[in-house]
């Protein structure tokens, strides 16, 4: 009896080691999950157009392609599909790069070949000798790796392959990741656990993650990481530290991604034992052009560098009275004979310029338009300040035709609740991107592909929400924002609706039932956030310092642009910016049609309004309310919307595993439940100002402002 009772014990322990097993799997899984069809009529489909898998060519890069192939249609079609070296059959899928495909497929695919660029990849179902096969191929092996992730996502979608003819190609060159990672592994605005890089194993021990960290890269067409932070150690730039980056540059390789690293521009002093790092001395000037020839010795395709110099405290050409050309053109020259690139970012703003910190980027830059090295690209934010819910696209984009202008988006949720609320950014990074800047009639995305003013060089940062948590991101659904990110990166003309619904289908399920009212709900919790948060323009209004939680009252920073008061200006007169021509001026950075439009609080968007106006408590708007009912109104919405995304999710069960219905289950709820404490702590903060109700359909706060400021948060984490 007893021994029966130990047995039925340990199996269903055993049942619950493997349910949960199998269910952080899927947490790790990604969007690359591969979920079986279990569907008779749906595989059969598939698998009469898949009879075989003919493969020429045997690189690294063309191996993972074909263990990719094997791994995703077994998994999803149940049926090991077999190979073959030569292309006699029907039903085929032959992939290989351009040069390795026979004369007459080559010549078949001609005028698809003319359209590809570099990394572009071509999948198409061509007949040979009257025979239908699938070709998946490209330029070089990685595009093949890009489309056979494609062609892969067709089925993960459930999209017919019978007729396929798709021709993709990137939009931009460098798609890159930023990673803020220390050496000590912690990681600047990270929220899911510790840096992926083990530097202290590195490079005798390749952790399996640094693979899986490639893979999902490639799965999205990401061809760059820069390893550390901005805010930068010069000591990766040691031959210690040289030697693991090599380890996992040599890694990465395969998957078609390069690897860069942030230079500390006081590198010279702090490694190389010179007196300074002045960019115009002869001895600073070698002293990188040998260290670029180190670097590239290990790391040939190795990328370049980013830099963050004279900025929040880093150090940069200004020290010695040089500028910001002067800096990133002494480093480009030391990389330009390697082919490698300088990003140069454009996060400028200074303590002791008493201008509106949302110009002075601009102010800086604009006037050295054009006197950049051809290897140089300037990277800018996706707006003025810091990465905030909502910010009117950089007025740096456009302003600067004779500069390759790239563009940095945060993919970490530094102001956006970190990784327990769920916010879908593409959402946001489309409205940046098809933001028309007035310029030649020009969107952002056509700035950032280089189609306006034909740069040089063309790319996009994300700065990376990733670390080494089981799900990586810290959320389920932020998994999202890096897939997002990375097929923007290929293609910014992108919609994130079908973003999401990409997503959805390959992280999840394709149940109707399922993708529509997810879909949705990540659409608008964008919006939720920006409502909950930052609504009608209103920025920087965090807690100091960490970032977690509202701090509109902070106001005893040394720095007068680090407090949020700076930022809202409420008093009892009203609340908002004025950055229009009665104010700062920065809507004159804008091309005259869009500083017109900015200028004016009538035809200013009202989701801008805030952000260029000080406007009185009584001011209308356009929906009639007032807008200190306005303001309070958002607020209340914007929990609202968290309510009713808890709401969609609850009935979800059926559709998600355990685990991960659980785990979003219990962030929903942290978010509304911060989602609450924004708009308490906000609405009572101002109403000190405005001096009056709230309007009816508010609730009212069951806490002080006291309360709400006497809260602190030692140990916020990606401080
Ligand atoms: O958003 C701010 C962050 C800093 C960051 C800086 C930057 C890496 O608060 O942590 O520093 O921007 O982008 O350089």
């Amino acid at each position: 009896m007893k021994h029966l009772k130990t047995k039925k014990l340990s199996l269903l322990i055993t049942f619950f080691t493997i349910s949960f097993t199998l269910s952080a799997q899927k947490d790790y899984k990604l969007w690359l999950q591969y979920e079986p069809k279990n569907n008779l009529e749906i595989t059969t489909k598939y698998l009469n157009s898949i009879k075989g898998i003919a493969m020429s060519g045997n690189s690294e890069t063309l191996k993972i392609a074909l263990t990719e192939l094997n791994l995703g249609l077994s998994n999803m079609l149940g049926n090991q599909i077999p190979h073959q070296t030569n292309i006699e059959g029907s039903n085929l899928i032959i992939i290989g790069n351009k040069s390795s495909l026979d004369a007459s497929v080559q010549e078949t695919l001609k005028s698809e070949f003319e359209k590809t660029n570099k990394d572009g990849f071509i999948i198409k179902t061509i007949s040979i000798n009257n025979k239908k096969n699938i070709v998946i191929t490209g330029k070089n092996d990685v595009a093949v790796l890009y489309g056979v992730f494609s062609f892969l996502r067709q089925i993960q979608t459930n999209k017919p392959i019978e007729n396929l003819s798709i021709v993709d190609s990137p939009k931009i060159d460098v798609r890159i990741l930023n990673h803020w990672d220390n050496l000590d592994r912690t990681v600047e605005r990270g929220y899911a656990g510790f840096s992926l890089w083990n530097w202290h194993k590195l490079p005798d021990f390749i952790d399996q993650r640094y693979v899986d960290y490639a893979r999902a890269n490639a799965s999205i067409g990401i061809n760059g990481t820069v390893l550390n932070n901005v805010n930068a150690n010069a000591l990766i730039l040691t031959p210690q530290y040289l030697e693991k980056v090599q380890a996992l540059a040599s890694t990465f390789r395969p998957y078609g991604i390069k690897v860069y690293l942030t230079a500390r521009f006081s590198a010279p002093i702090e490694i190389g034992g010179l007196k300074t790092a002045d960019p115009f001395d002869t001895d600073v000037i070698n002293w990188w052009k040998n260290k670029a020839a180190e670097i590239y010795a290990q790391i040939p395709d190795f990328g370049g560098f980013v830099i963050k110099a004279n900025s929040e405290g880093q150090p940069g050409p200004q020290n010695y009275g040089r500028n910001h050309v002067d800096g990133a053109n002494m480093l480009a020259d030391a990389v330009a004979p390697f082919g490698g690139i300088v990003m140069w970012r454009a996060f400028v703003y200074s303590e002791h310029d008493a201008d509106d910190r949302a110009k002075q980027a601009y102010s800086e830059f604009v006037p050295y338009d054009g006197k950049f090295k051809d290897n140089v690209i300037v990277q800018v934010k996706n707006g003025a300040i810091d990465f905030q819910p909502r910010e009117p696209f950089h007025p740096l984009f456009g302003a600067m035709p004779k500069t390759n202008t790239m563009m940095e988006f945060q993919i970490t949720q530094e102001y956006l609740g970190f990784s327990t609320h769920l916010v879908y950014l593409p959402k946001l990074y489309q409205e940046v991107l098809e933001s028309d800047t007035y310029r030649k009639g020009s969107t952002v995305a056509k700035i950032i592909d280089g189609s306006l003013y034909n740069n040089k060089i063309t790319g996009i940062a994300g700065v990376a929400n990733i670390g080494n948590d089981l799900n990586w991101t810290g959320h389920p659904f932020a998994q999202a924002n890096w897939y997002g990110f990375g097929r923007l990166a290929w293609n910014p003309y992108l919609d994130s609706e079908s973003i999401a619904d990409e997503w959805l289908r390959s992280t999840f399920s394709n149940e109707e039932n399922f993708v529509k009212p997810i879909k949705e709900m990540m659409i608008q919790s964008r919006e939720a956030v920006v409502n909950y948060m930052t609504p009608l323009g209103l920025h920087h209004i965090m807690d100091t310092g960490h970032h977690y939680g509202p701090g509109p009252w902070v106001s005893d920073l040394s720095r007068p642009e680090w407090n949020p008061v700076y930022y809202h200006k409420a008093s009892k007169d009203g609340i908002g910016f004025n950055r229009s021509k009665t104010g700062s001026n920065a809507t004159a950075q804008y091309a005259p049609e869009m500083a017109k439009l900015f200028d004016n609080p009538s035809t200013c968007p009202e989701k801008d309004l805030l952000w260029f106006h000080h406007l009185s408590w009584d001011y209308k708007l356009k929906n009639g309310h007032s807008l200190w009912d306005g303001i309070a109104l958002k607020y209340q919405e914007g929990v609202d919307q968290v309510g009713s995304m808890i709401a969609t999710w609850n009935k979800m069960e059926n559709f998600v595993d355990p685990m991960r219905f659980k785990e979003i289950q219990m962030l929903l709820n942290i978010q509304n439940k911060e989602a609450k404490w924004w708009r308490d702590a906000c609405l009572l903060y101002f109403q000190q100002f405005s001096g009056k109700e709230l309007p009816s359909g508010v609730e009212k706060s069951t806490q002080s402002l006291d309360y709400f400021k006497s809260l602190k948060f030692p140990f916020a984490p990606g401080n």
